[in-house]
């Protein structure tokens, strides 16, 4: 198991390298090119550029989060194959720095949505909240303002401006795709990939929807255990995997996320950790990653892991915000650093266990 930290890069993340390098235990950085727009080439210059400042730092590049897959794949629209042909470029390239893991995710629009990035705590620290009832009164396109309003100035993974301007287009060419349909374009895309990511011996994984539900009548697939049963099917491969986040799959109390790494863990490529609390129907806040703080229980969760012999990258997830920081929404230092250290507690806990 190696344990990393999301980062941003030296020029847009606000925490200097070295401050991650001085988490105790901590082996490496899960990075990404955010200039990079859905759809592009990552040139091998690029993302040695990424590779050569991580190691400079003393932690290794463990993979990139994300990737990200162009809406004409997603949508199947006829310019499909040559986005492809990006995504498969970019793979080879990945490949050639020596990069293992590239995570993805297969979601209309929204690759993640909160209704309130700056949800006060009784305690004064700040959550990230999703409220099913607000969405409900909302235009799709007032989320784009909601989650840009609030992201403090900060480019968020998944709503690029550049990408989001062009907003009603982008909802035109969703329009008809059913579920059926975005799983059928993302089995197209796979069958082409997947060969590509054994021969380069890069291991894809599907990120989950967040929250795991429809929303805005948009079609969703990563929802659940027999959603992602599906997608593993479609190419028996280890390189077809999943990034098992507990805090997008757990906002949904009908998903056992014990019973679903024992049933597709050997899948599993990476792991996001977070805990979330749940506040009423379809409505949960980003916790502090402790079970007592939220509504998951973290050490089953990190048992079924060990027991299914996950030995791929895993990294905390979203953290409050806390102690005055100024940080993108979910991704301060402080929250996330306790967060690792509390996992890594429970990962030496199960394994000497284990042994005796
Ligand atoms: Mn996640």
């Amino acid at each position: 198991m190696k344990w990393g930290f999301r980062w941003y890069g030296e020029k847009k993340d606000t925490i200097p390298l070295q401050h991650v390098t001085q988490i105790p235990g901590i082996n490496g950085i899960v990075g990404t090119l955010l200039n990079k727009l859905p759809g592009d080439v990552w040139a091998v210059d690029e993302i040695q550029d990424l590779k050569d400042s991580v190691e400079k730092g003393g932690l290794e590049l463990l993979g990139i989060e994300s990737v990200a897959i162009h809406d004409s794949i997603k949508a199947g629209t006829a310019d499909r194959d040559q986005y492809i042909e990006n995504y498969i470029q970019t793979i080879r390239n990945l490949s050639k720095c020596g990069i293992k893991m590239v995570c993805y995710s297969f979601k209309p629009i929204f690759g993640w949505a909160k209704t309130s990035l700056a949800y006060e705590n009784s305690d004064g620290s700040f959550s990230l909240v999703y409220d099913q009832a607000v969405v409900d009164g909302m235009e799709p396109s007032e989320m784009y303002k909601l989650i840009h309003s609030q992201s403090k100035g900060f480019s968020l993974p998944g709503w690029e401006e550049e990408r989001l301007k062009k907003f009603d287009g982008l909802v035109k060419i969703y329009e008809g795709v059913t579920e059926e349909d975005l799983f059928e374009n993302l089995k197209y895309f796979l069958l082409k990939v997947i060969p590509v990511c054994e021969e380069a011996d890069v291991r894809l994984a599907i990120h989950p929807d967040d929250p795991p539900w429809e929303i805005f009548g948009f079609p969703r697939i990563t929802k659940n255990l027999s959603d992602l049963k599906r997608i593993m099917d479609i190419i028996d491969s280890p390189y077809n995997g999943i990034t098992f986040c507990t805090g997008s799959l757990g906002a949904d109390p009908n998903n056992d996320l014990v019973e679903m790494i024992r049933q597709v863990g050997h899948r599993i490529n990476f792991v996001h950790f977070r805990n979330v609390g749940f506040m009423g129907e379809k409505k949960f806040k980003e916790t502090a990653h402790l079970s007592t703080e939220g509504s998951l229980d973290m050490y089953a969760i990190m048992k079924a892991l060990v027991e299914a012999g996950f030995d791929g990258v895993i990294r905390p997830d979203h953290g409050r915000t806390i102690w005055g920081e100024i940080a993108m929404p979910g991704y301060g230092l402080y929250d996330r650093a306790l967060g690792i250290s509390y996992l890594q507690g429970l990962h030496e806990a199960i394994i000497k266990n284990d042994r005796n």
